[in-house]
């Protein structure tokens, strides 16, 4: 190896150099490998990924820089019965979440960390969530027996020496410890302990189980930390919305985990929207806090894509199927006989054989789906060819908007705006939504999954509310705030809306309404476009019949909506902002 992929310890910084020092004789790795971000490190750190058999080198004809990866078979997605809140007092996790004391957590998984890495390297990787010199930006260290994961934080994060350098000499830093173990259910935790900014995940070598930057500090401590210091962590895309005539406008959105975000931040309008463009800011991941012109400000922490791979093809997400076409780590996908990654829903012929996520023979034939439901790929953003140049603003973006929406076969409609900012809350709270491959177990079943940010809130989930409500005070001009839903189904059980760039319909709506530009009508459930304001020309099977069945607001299953709302506030109570309960009442009246 080069000098500069040497892998020598790469800071002078006493707090990491002391921590660093003490996990090394917990673990008692072989080596300790400190990565520094360079590209001469990358290329070398891929090479003995394939040489071990970790990655698979694709056909770097077809696909240039994309390597294959499979996990555990055991191990494919989050596993939220896994992930812990560990705070001193119970109460503070709050009944959504796993709580364990963190005396005695640090214990068990102490226990399992001791001497874990011998005879492995123990990969030190820096990181920084957040464009470099943003007052919001925040720094990692993760320390993982890894090759995966260190590779996969490379995309992910701006990864390296730029970390140590955000972190000058501070001890203000997130300490993560991640061991593979033997990657076994039994002895899987993700572990967060908020009060001392720290984690341990083992057990898990996947996803948003192992990649400390992403769900575990981004949102879980993130949220515990932004509660604190006056901000919000959210599980939301950016994106930018230009119109023809040149004006930028800057909406987030929160969709539940493989409900969407990745799809509509970087969405191709339809043709009849000629001259407007969407960019992207970010497909995952949201801090949020109020600037001094009093607009609240987004930046996206992360640098790379962790998207779902099923489904992606040149109609669907064209922009993502060019992302993925090079320097792209995919995760559970087939595998063809030409060394090219395939999936169901991909674009051309099926392949007449593969060998599936397993490894195993896969043919037409075959019951079983050749690419796992919750496969995935890791490119990094800055191939995304609508990428905003905003995603490196160390300033971040004015939001006008904040979307909220789950996976909804019925009930929920198309669009609606949500009446005042604590409506919006009420709404985002209540939101529920069918549950998806991107976590272990229930998918189909609907379950209340506020804000997006059920599996994601590191600290008790009525706090949050509250939180969210005050923060009104420290906006001059707050968001919008709508709520949408791409998945409402007719009595066949298709969807009835087309979806994908077609969004971009409501998503104009959306923004003539933040704009003051058009008329909307009150429902029960809060403003909806008036007669002819969703424009829906050039819909390809679309009807007046059609709006009218996904806007409808059926009473039967609004109070089935209501009791199920009940359950979460019932769970919630003793820290449920009454604001809430009020907004309950309120909509319980608009409905009868
Ligand atoms: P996470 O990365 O898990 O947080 O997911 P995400 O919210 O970014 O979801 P993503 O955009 O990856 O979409 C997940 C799934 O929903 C994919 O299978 C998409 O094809 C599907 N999907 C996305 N947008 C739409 C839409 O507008 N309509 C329909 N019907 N399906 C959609
Ligand atoms: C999600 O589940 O919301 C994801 C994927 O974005 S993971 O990183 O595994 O959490
Ligand atoms: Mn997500």
């Amino acid at each position: 190896m080069t000098k500069e992929s040497s892998g020598k310890c790469n800071t002078t910084n006493k707090a990491v150099l002391v921590w660093v020092a003490e996990m090394v004789k917990l673990c008692q790795p072989k080596h300790v490998f400190w990565c520094n971000g360079s590209k001469t490190e990358r290329k070398a750190l891929t090479a003995e990924a394939v040489e071990k058999g970790i990655l698979i080198k694709l056909n770097q004809k077809k696909l240039p820089g994309c390597y294959y990866h499979r996990s555990n078979p055991n191990d494919v997605a989050r596993v939220e019965q896994a992930t812990f809140i560990c705070t001193v007092d119970q109460e503070e996790a709050g009944p959504t979440n796993n709580w364990m004391a963190p005396k005695e957590m640090y214990q068990k998984l102490r226990g399992y960390c001791s001497g874990a890495m011998r005879g492995r390297t123990m990969y030190v990787v820096p990181y920084l969530m957040g464009p470099p010199g943003s007052p919001l930006a925040k720094v990692g260290v993760e320390l993982t027996d890894s090759l995966y994961v260190a590779l996969s934080m490379g995309i992910m994060t701006r990864m390296g020496n730029i970390a140590f350098q955000q972190l000058g000499d501070s001890d203000e830093f997130n300490r993560g410890l991640h061991c593979m173990l033997d990657v076994n259910p039994e002895r899987r935790y993700i572990a967060h302990f908020p009060e001392d900014n720290a984690i341990i995940s083992v057990g898990s070598n996947y996803g948003g189980n192992v990649l400390l930057g992403k769900k575990c500090l981004a949102l879980r401590i993130g949220s515990y930390l932004g509660r604190q210091e006056g901000w919000l962590a959210e599980h939301m895309l950016i994106l930018r919305i230009q119109s023809p005539s040149g004006e930028k406008t800057y909406i987030a959105a929160a969709f539940p985990s493989a409900c969407g975000k990745t799809n509509f931040a970087m969405m191709i309008p339809p043709p009849r929207f000629k001259g407007w463009k969407i960019s992207t800011i970010g497909d995952d991941i949201a801090w949020m806090k109020p600037g001094l012109d009093g607009r609240l400000y987004a930046i996206n922490p992360e640098a790379g894509c962790f998207g779902v791979v099923p489904g992606t093809n040149s109609k669907s997400n064209p922009n993502a199927m060019k992302m993925i076409s090079r320097d792209t780590i995919f995760t559970n996908v087939a595998l063809t006989q030409d060394l090219d990654v395939w999936w169901e829903g991909k674009d051309g012929p099926v392949p007449r054989e593969c060998l599936d996520w397993r490894g195993n023979k896969w043919t037409p034939a075959s019951k079983e789906k050749a690419a796992h439901p919750n496969s995935r790929f890791t490119a990094p953003m800055s191939i995304n060819p609508v990428l905003a140049e905003e995603a490196n603003d160390p300033q971040g973006v004015p939001i006008s908007a904040i979307i909220f929406g789950g996976r909804r076969s019925d009930t929920v409609p198309l669009v609606y705006q949500a009446f005042n900012w604590v409506h919006g809350v009420y709404v985002g709270a209540t939101m529920g939504s069918e549950m998806t491959a991107a976590a272990v177990g229930g998918a189909g079943q609907v379950r209340r999954d506020p804000m997006a940010m059920l599996p994601f809130c590191g600290y008790h989930m009525g706090d949050y509310f509250r939180h969210w409500i005050n923060m009104h005070k420290s906006i001059k001009h707050p968001p919008r705030i709508f709520n949408v839903n791409w998945f409402r189904k007719n009595e066949t059980g298709n969807f009835i809306w087309p979806g994908f760039g077609e969004n971009m319909r409501v998503l104009k709506w959306i923004v003539d309404r933040c704009h003051a530009r058009t008329d909307a009508v009150e429902s029960p459930l809060g403003w909806v476009p008036g007669a002819g304001a969703l424009d829906l020309e050039g819909i390809p099977d679309f009807s007046p019949q059609k709006l009218e069945a996904l806007q409808m607001v059926k009473d039967a299953e609004w109070h089935r909506e209501l009791l199920m709302q009940d359950e979460l506030f019932m769970k919630l109570y003793s820290h449920l902002p009454k604001e809430l309960i009020f907004q309950r009442e309120l909509l319980k009246a608009r409905l009868q």
